[in-house]
């Protein structure tokens, strides 16, 4: 743990926390009691906010990395983390990578016209990343996406740090150089970014099939125009989602997300919603 002495502390979480079922987690702000260099963690204060896959915790903002090619964009997968961001209280940024390779305009029109920051970068030669490391001063923020998609080498470039990269050839054959676990660096100037391992699934099973839209920025602002209340955005006549859809406000690929998960909640019954409860403490 780093202290508000700003010394780091290595520290053991005391035994009661496994008796409750509290696992100290990545972000974690905690009292400590400190022995020289070493600490225990007395209590963990209460979290902002928290996502499972991977347990990070306290986040101001979610980095999402997504290249136009090597690997190509995964858009659901994309729309999924905009989605379990958004119902996390944590703002979505998009972070269009390796815009060396391809210029990635497409991707940027999507999300930008979606209503999120959007930047474009390449972390190989640098370009745009100035402007990321000014969103990232004074924030806790994580890096998500794709195996791959470059967060690790962008992290690098923005902490002058050692971060592990690896060359996607290699990692399809042996993942030697993946991260594996979540790690933390503290910014030059001020704010810590978290590496992850890259996401293949997330976790959105908490919201309801009718609660989507609102997690959907671009087609929140045009709800009111539908004539059913507790429209679904899918098969009612005079719906204003639609409608901005037709009218090319909403991009196709968003859209399709939004039915493909949309699909999905519905077939999640009630009780089978309840998979964060061991995060959703108070302190
Ligand atoms: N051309 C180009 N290659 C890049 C860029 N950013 C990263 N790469 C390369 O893409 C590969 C994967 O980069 P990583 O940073 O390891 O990807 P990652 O997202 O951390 O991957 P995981 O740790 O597996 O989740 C490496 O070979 C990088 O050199 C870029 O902007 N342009
Ligand atoms: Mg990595
Ligand atoms: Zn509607």
């Amino acid at each position: 743990m780093k202290a508000a002495d700003g010394c780091i502390y290595e520290c053991r979480a005391r035994g009661r926390f496994r008796r409750d079922g509290v696992t100290p987690i990545v972000g974690d702000r905690a009292e400590i009691e400190a022995n020289g260099k070493k600490g225990s963690i007395v209590r963990i204060l209460k979290r902002k906010n928290a996502l499972a896959r991977p347990a990070v915790a306290n986040i101001d903002a979610l980095v999402i990395i997504i290249a136009p090619v090597s690997p190509a964009p995964d858009m659901l997968l994309t729309d999924k983390l905009t989605v379990a961001a958004l119902s996390n209280d944590i703002e979505p940024v998009i972070c269009v990578n390796k815009t060396d390779l391809a210029d990635g305009a497409e991707l940027m029109r999507t999300y930008g016209s979606a209503g999120f920051k959007t930047f474009a970068v390449s972390a190989g030669t640098g370009a745009g990343t100035d402007a990321v490391s000014g969103f990232l001063k004074g924030r806790v923020t994580a890096f998500a996406g794709l195996s791959g998609v470059g967060k690790s080498t962008l992290l690098n470039r923005l902490t002058g740090g050692d971060v592990k990269t690896g060359h996607v050839s290699e990692k399809i054959q042996r993942g030697r150089h993946t991260t594996r676990h979540v790690e933390l660096f503290e910014l030059p100037e001020s704010g810590f970014a978290l590496d992850t391992p890259g996401f293949s699934s997330f976790d959105i099973h908490n919201l309801r099939a009718g609660e989507l839209w609102r997690y959907f920025p671009e087609m929140a602002d045009a709800a009111g125009g539908c004539r059913f209340r507790g429209c679904s955005h899918i098969s009612e006549p005079d719906c204003g989602v639609k409608a901005k859809l037709e009218n090319g406000g909403i991009a196709r690929s968003r859209y399709e997300s939004y039915v493909e998960m949309y699909n999905t909640l519905k077939e999640i019954k009630d009780w089978e919603r309840n998979d964060t409860i061991t995060l959703d403490f108070g302190g």
